[in-house]
């Protein structure tokens, strides 16, 4: 139809019916109690709510009616779209508690799910160096530091490197400008820590110094200029070789695995005296294997520097050189790892591509 019915005309009125409005309240609840989601529902609603609905056509129709007429049919036409429109916000809201209660289970994050993606390693120079200190801790020495930036007095000149000394040479160093009157390099060794714990304690001294030292050497497959030592220092009454050599067995058969013999072979350092190259039994082949790769067939290792402490070295620390003797030792971390571990390339130890950390087993 096109317009309000202004003449009563009892045909166009049909709409206002008892039972055509009881029957369009009924399809309306049908409607709105069988939608299933909020979309249906709407559907629903703008059939049986709309302007073009059978209530909305009733109601329209309610203005052609003469005045004794209207008051009832307003009556029932108001009940029904009040009893419909109930009907389709109660059906709206349940589905809408439906709906949030899907997204909750749906879209639950789990917090205590483990994440993916692993997000870091320990280095194995972090896990090497603990592992050394936990080793002398428990032989009851103690851990002693130094400065990274060190007086050239503590880094040489005290260790019997006088500045004419040709072995001052042999650590090319980084001197802190301005060179020749600042006085401080960045340490070349952990030995200057031996200097400092002498200086600072009586003896009996029993102290494991592992730190960060610096070089200018280039970064190549077995060298960098960034790498970590550990000193260890003993100093007592009646101390020898044999101590140091007892030391070293037990040291490398806690770090390397029982039954893994050391052998000092004779060197040269300006702070110690006699001096000696340590050697350790290749744990690969224990010397069983002519072409093993990490000994080269000989069945040793190179690990590092030792000797007892030179005498002149005791006495610029205040040590009394004719009541105490000590010795001492250093060795490289990054070339105990490779040597340990089969790393060949130094690279792969500086960059910090966590690939490599994850192989150490020690994932956070
Ligand atoms: C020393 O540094 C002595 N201070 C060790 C010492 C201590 C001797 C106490 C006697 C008594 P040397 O320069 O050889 O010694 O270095 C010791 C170790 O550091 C080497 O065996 C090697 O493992 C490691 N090292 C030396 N240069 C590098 C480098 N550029 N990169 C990685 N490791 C290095």
């Amino acid at each position: 139809m096109s317009g309000p019915n202004t003449s009563y005309d009892p045909v166009e009125v049909a709409a206002l019916d008892p039972q055509a409005v009881d029957d369009a309240v009924s399809a309306a609840l049908a409607a709105a109690s069988s939608a299933g989601t909020l979309d249906e529902l709407r559907a629903a609603r703008s059939a049986h709510q709309g302007d073009r609905s059978a209530l909305a056509l009733a109601n329209r129709e309610i203005g052609a009616l003469p005045p004794s007429a209207k008051a009832e049919a307003g009556k029932r036409v108001g009940q029904a779209r009040g009893r419909v429109a109930a009907a389709f916000a109660a059906r709206h809201a349940e589905l809408e508690a439906e709906r949030d209660e899907r997204i909750l289970t749906e879209e639950a994050v789990d917090l205590t799910v483990v994440p993916p993606r692993r997000v870091g390693a320990r280095h194995p120079i972090s896990l090497v160096t603990e592992r050394v200190e936990d080793i002398f801790v428990g032989l009851g020495w103690e851990i002693a530091e130094g400065p990274e930036l060190e007086s050239e007095w503590l880094n040489f000149d005290a260790l019997n490197l006088g500045p004419d000394h040709p072995a001052r040479q042999m650590q090319d160093t980084f001197f802190v400008e301005p060179a020749d009157s600042s006085g401080l390099v960045l340490r070349t060794h952990t030995s200057p820590v031996q200097v400092r714990t002498m200086l600072d304690r009586e003896p009996p001294i029993y102290v494991l110094c592992p730190g960060k030292v610096f070089r200018t050497d280039e970064l190549d497959a077995t060298h960098t200029p960034v790498f970590h030592q550990f000193e260890g220092l003993v100093v007592d009454e009646g101390i020898t070789m044999a101590h140091l050599k007892g030391i070293l067995d037990v040291f490398v058969a806690r770090l390397f695995g029982a039954g893994t013999a050391t052998r000092l072979r004779p060197s040269y350092f300006p702070f110690t005296e006699p001096s000696a190259e340590i050697d350790c039994q290749c744990w690969i082949c224990s010397g069983t294997d002519a072409s093993c790769r990490t000994c080269r067939g000989t069945g040793w290792i190179e690990v590092g520097g030792s000797g007892m402490v030179n005498r002149r070295v005791l006495t610029a620390s205040g040590i009394d050189p004719d009541r105490y003797t000590g010795f001492a030792f250093g060795l490289g971390i990054e070339r105990s790892l490779m040597l340990r571990h089969g790393v060949a390339d130094m690279h792969d130890i500086v960059e910090g591509d966590v690939r490599f950390s994850t192989q150490f087993g020690m994932e956070i």
